[in-house]
């Protein structure tokens, strides 16, 4: 079922041609992302087109993974190429629909009965066009992608942020959005910037307290949420070599909090080790025969310098644990000076839960190096003073850790194991008493701690660290602990430490399941059908955007200025959201409900200048929408970090928002807007935005020459009359300024497909 060793053939018997042959173009040694780009680049580009750096360049991608939350939208978008089956292989992982309440057993039937009618509907559809299904339960994506599909030297892409996980077994695998996702699987090329790179050198070896989760905590304090954007980083040296296949894929997961395009390791004995444990032998027999391209070679890795953008180097035996948090991923404190922190601060010291697990962290090490800690607190007579929970990434892992007695260690230290599913990672978790809105702390072993995103509540203080950490932290309950140095008092009034945790790599008697929860296609789908409700209230069929008028944009309203952070969590929220992502209309209610308003600093509440109104942000839109009026929507730095949604761009086009017009993007919501026929712009100048006030009226000019490289102007008519313009970037390319007059890329699938 699992994997297509044909497909891994194919890609391996290109290797050695592609790579010669770009070493000889470029004359100098390659790095691992190049050689898996060079081998991936679509047929219709040639090697000769392109030089490193800044270009568009598009690709063949190997396969196309989806997770339910955004694989609706991007099915949806899919069924209207007309095909017949996918051009490559994909897969569809429900895991994102599935609440966090009481426990696995509950959750997940409660799960089955909510989301039947989005279940069904991806289900059906993927048995109509040969995609593979995983059922809920089954896992979350990107765990089940490393132990299933991921491969050294391929290439993937996903429809969620954290694909570039599969990093950690040699692939480059990037998160996109769901129109992104339908063209591979319509059989188009996919088109990237070509990346700049950043290298990572791993030195010395990790050891006692600190683990693979502690060098992505590094590595985002320093390069913080933007640090990586338009970038791939490429980690190596002994350090590298020394980490676990799961542990490399935990630092690959977690590159998309500094923005990365993706990150990866280089195949080795760790990726070999864990090929054949998870049952793939096959792979790692073909992958050693072709070793040698599977990793960067020995000049570059001698003199990272002279090949990379950048180079980081960490010491792993001097590495600390860390604790990144609250609020933001790249806050990042050594676990020496966090106690400091806490207090100086003035963040909540008593820690509410600890939860581990996730698709970050939660391999056969992760889990049994915090069962090591557990058993410790069970035998020195400790009582978690924090609640405490576990989000098993696979059926497969919570099988084996259940067979080896870890989820019995957890029950008895008082944790709750929650289904195979992102759960409380993206506030499907039914938190007792968060709509208090009381401040608190809780610590996780997940990716991301935006406000609001585990359980609603803007005053949850978040904290990002290890498996191991959080655990300790769970039991001592308090977030000033630091388990290296300080004792806990037990329940017989005793001073007692705990020791290092330990833990094995892979489980001694092998990895094990019952019902992995796969399901595969019809060999013939054309008499599958594929139902949508007209009636429904969470799945809607598309209908196609308008094609641009040919004119300048005049007379814009601005919606909403928005201050500060403004990730997709702030523009499309997640949590209670979630059910309506298969339907566009509804979900639209939700758009940029979290953004602040520059104006009043508050959150969803706008003006409508039509009115004079404050009222939210949709019911503005709307109004604007149903007068014909269009409107653009202003925000700050790394506008549309976070999440692959493409709802986030798909929500203001559909409401008639006309522009986006921000400091900077993050990428993938960038591509997202270019995708669905919107402008995304940028200021040449920081400060202009400055200039924009609450009852502007907007033009958008140049449009009838818009061209590649060529910016627009920005004309204001302020509320007294008077006028200001400048001029504004953009990174459209000739393509990418056709999905615009269309009206959407899509519409040009559309009309080729007719054709
Ligand atoms: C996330 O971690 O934010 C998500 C939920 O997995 C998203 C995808 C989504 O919004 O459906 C992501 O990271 O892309
Ligand atoms: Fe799921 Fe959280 Fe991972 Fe996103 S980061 S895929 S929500 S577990």
């Amino acid at each position: 079922m699992a994997f297509d060793i044909e497909m891994i053939e194919k890609v391996y018997s290109n290797f050695s041609s592609r790579i010669e042959a770009a070493r000889k173009l470029l004359n100098r040694p390659l790095t691992l992302t190049e050689k898996i780009l060079y081998a991936h680049l679509h047929e219709s580009q040639s090697l000769e087109d392109f030089q490193r750096g800044g270009s568009y360049v598009d690709f063949a991608p190997d396969r196309v993974a989806m997770q339910d939350a955004t694989a609706q939208m991007a099915l949806l978008q899919f069924m209207q190429a007309e095909r017949t089956t996918v051009a490559v292989p994909s897969t569809v992982h429900c895991d994102h629909l599935i609440q966090a309440k009481v426990g696995a057993d509950i959750d997940l039937s409660t799960a089955k009965d909510q989301n039947k009618e989005v279940y069904d509907f991806l289900a059906s559809v993927s048995d109509k066009y040969g995609i593979g299904f995983w059922k809920p339960g089954a896992g979350i994506i990107h765990q089940v992608v490393l132990e299933n599909y991921a491969f050294p030297g391929g290439m993937m892409i996903g429809t969620d942020s954290h694909t570039p996980n599969a990093g950690g077994l040699g692939m480059i695998a990037i998160g996109v959005g769901g129109a992104d996702a339908c063209d591979v699987m319509a059989g188009l090329a996919w088109e990237l910037k070509f990346p700049k790179l950043i290298g990572v050198k791993l030195t010395g070896k990790i050891s006692g307290w600190t683990s693979a989760k502690d060098v992505i905590l590094k590595v985002a304090g320093i390069l913080t949420v933007k640090g990586g954007t338009g970038s791939i980083v490429e980690y190596f040296g002994e350090g590298a070599r020394s980490l676990s296949a799961t542990g490399k894929g935990t630092i690959c997961n977690m590159g998309a909090e500094i923005g990365a395009t993706t990150s990866i390791f280089g195949y080795d004995e760790k990726s070999e080790i864990y090929l054949r444990g998870t049952k793939r032998g096959d792979i790692a027999d073909l992958a050693d025969q072709i070793k040698e391209h599977l990793t960067g070679d020995e000049e570059v890795y001698a003199n990272p310098e002279n090949y990379f953008d950048q180079v980081i180097e960490i010491n792993l035996s001097e590495l600390e644990p860390h604790i990144n948090g609250p609020f933001t991923p790249d806050l990042a404190w050594p676990i020496s000076k966090f106690a400091a922190a806490v207090k100086e601060n003035g963040w909540p010291a008593k820690i509410e839960v600890g939860l581990i697990g996730s698709c970050t962290n939660s391999s056969y090490e992760d889990i049994s190096r915090a069962a090591s800690l557990a058993q410790q607190a069970i035998d020195k007579n400790l009582i978690a003073k924090s609640e405490f929970t576990i989000t098993p990434g696979s059926e497969q892992v919570r099988y084996t850790v259940e067979r080896d007695g870890f989820l019995a260690t957890f029950g008895k230290m008082g944790g709750v194991v929650l289904a195979n599913a992102c759960g409380p990672c993206i506030g499907q978790w039914d938190r007792h008493g968060a709509e208090k809105q009381e401040k608190n702390s809780i610590i996780t072993s997940f990716n991301r701690n935006f406000s609001k995103r585990a359980d609603g509540n803007p005053n949850t203080h978040s904290f990002v660290a290890s498996p191991e950490i959080v655990t300790a932290m769970a039991i001592s309950g308090d977030l000033t602990f630091n388990p290296l140095v300080d004792t806990l008092t037990n329940s017989k009034g005793e001073q007692v430490k705990l020791e290092e945790p330990t833990g094995w790599e892979m489980p001694v008697n092998g990895y094990d399941v019952k019902d992995a929860g796969y399901q595969s296609p019809a060999e013939d789908g054309s008499k599958v059908s594929v139902i949508v409700d007209p009636k429904s209230a969470r799945l809607q069929l598309l209908e196609p955007f308008k094609a641009w008028e040919g004119t300048d944009l005049k007379g814009l309203k601005l919606l909403i200025k928005a201050k500060g952070k403004c990730t997709t969590d702030h523009i499309s929220m997640a949590g209670p959201w979630l059910k309506f992502r298969g339907h566009l209309d509804n979900i639209s209610n939700n758009m940029l409900i979290g953004a602040v308003n520059y104006f009043n600093e508050k959150t969803d509440s706008v003006k409508n200048q039509l009115t004079g109104e404050y009222l939210s942000v949709p019911k503005v839109q709307r109004d604007y929408k149903a007068k014909g009026v269009g409107s653009i929507v202003v925000g700050d730095e790394n506008y549309g970090e976070g999440s692959s949604r493409e709802h986030a761009a798909m929500e203001p086009r559909f409401l008639g928002v006309r522009a986006v017009l921000v400091k900077s993007f993050a990428r993938i919501h960038e591509t997202n807007l270019k995708k669905q026929g919107m402008l995304g712009l940028t200021f040449v100048n920081k400060d202009d935005y400055n200039k924009i006030q609450e009852d502007d009226s907007i033009d958008i000019l140049g449009l009838t020459s818009f061209a590649p490289g060529k910016t627009l102007t920005i004309q204001l008519t302020h509320k007294d009359g008077s006028t200001e313009s400048f001029a504004v970037a953009h990174t459209y390319n000739a393509q990418q300024i056709e999905w615009f007059k269309a009206g959407a890329a899509l519409n040009i699938i559309r009309a080729g497909v007719a054709a």
